[in-house]
């Protein structure tokens, strides 16, 4: 009796637990100004589902940091609700500084809908003073005749930034489909990972950290000082985290999102 009112008891003192931890989670997800303690891997520190239908401004659920659309960049139907299209030529979404430093672990999530392929394009990146924090995007060129996706971290803030290695997708990369891409950056193991549709794909290695504080840019990179590698296509639901998602964070991620393209009834989960 009494320790079937044990069993009982725990029980009840679990649910307790449980629906306390659910109070507190569900707030962090709309704080300001995320802390260390907030540093989880499943709660983005920015996150932009880029859903709304008009106006230059994209707003960051989580971290606060409103995107700016720039040069004609327009909301249209996405693959999670809308997205935002960029010409290829000076579109793009832009913040404010970030949430987070990038000399230690993060990672970067899209979904991106790529147009045309020849050349290096960006499709989200961060902003140091001469050139990319990290870039997520496509290049296709005389190394990769079929085109890949690429995540590329250059090794420091300057012009002709070398790259240790990069990221390149074993799979040939697609245009006028959805895809998801994430990168993944492991400081305590100087590693890069490449992510497509929630399966690695490609790896790299980075010798040398820094910080950039620039802002978070949707659709081009930077190198050399300057804009460049403008995304020709759409990309919807960025976020980036402040750890290093592992493999199933990354394949848990994916599956979250709905089966296919189009609007929908309520909001995506945050809590990946
Ligand atoms: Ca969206």
């Amino acid at each position: 009796m009494s320790r079937r009112a044990g069993a009982r008891g725990w029980a009840l003192r679990s649910l307790a637990v449980l629906a306390l931890s659910a109070v507190w989670i569900t707030p962090m997800h709309a704080a300001a100004e995320p802390s260390v303690a907030e540093a989880s891997t499943h709660c983005p520190v920015h996150y932009l589902p880029l859903d709304e239908s008009s106006g230059d401004r994209a707003a960051d659920v989580t971290g606060g940091r409103t995107g700016t659309l720039h040069n004609g960049a327009e909301f249209v139907e996405g693959r999670v609700g809308n997205a935002v299209s960029l010409d290829g030529v000076d579109d793009h979404v832009s913040t404010t500084g970030v949430n987070l430093r990038t000399d230690t672990s993060f990672s970067v999530s899209a979904w991106v809908y790529l147009e045309e392929k020849p050349g290096q394009q960006t499709a989200v990146s961060l902003d140091g003073d001469r050139t990319s924090k990290f870039r997520l995007g496509q290049v296709m060129d005389g190394e990769h005749r079929l085109g890949s996706w690429v995540f590329e971290m250059p090794e420091s803030d300057t012009d002709g930034a070398l790259f240790t290695t990069k990221a390149v997708s074993t799979w040939e990369s697609e245009t006028d489909t959805w895809v998801h891409l994430v990168g993944v950056y492991d400081a305590s193991a100087n590693r890069i990972w490449l992510y497509v549709n929630g399966t690695r794909v490609g790896d790299g290695t980075v010798r040398n950290t820094w910080n950039a504080d620039g802002g978070l840019q949707i659709g081009r990179g930077k190198a050399n000082g300057a804009a460049e590698e403008f995304w020709p296509g759409k990309v919807d639901d960025v976020r980036l985290y402040v750890s290093s998602l592992s493999d199933e964070d990354v394949a848990d991620l994916y599956r979250s999102y709905p089966d296919s393209a189009g609007p929908v009834s309520g909001s995506i989960s945050a809590s990946f």
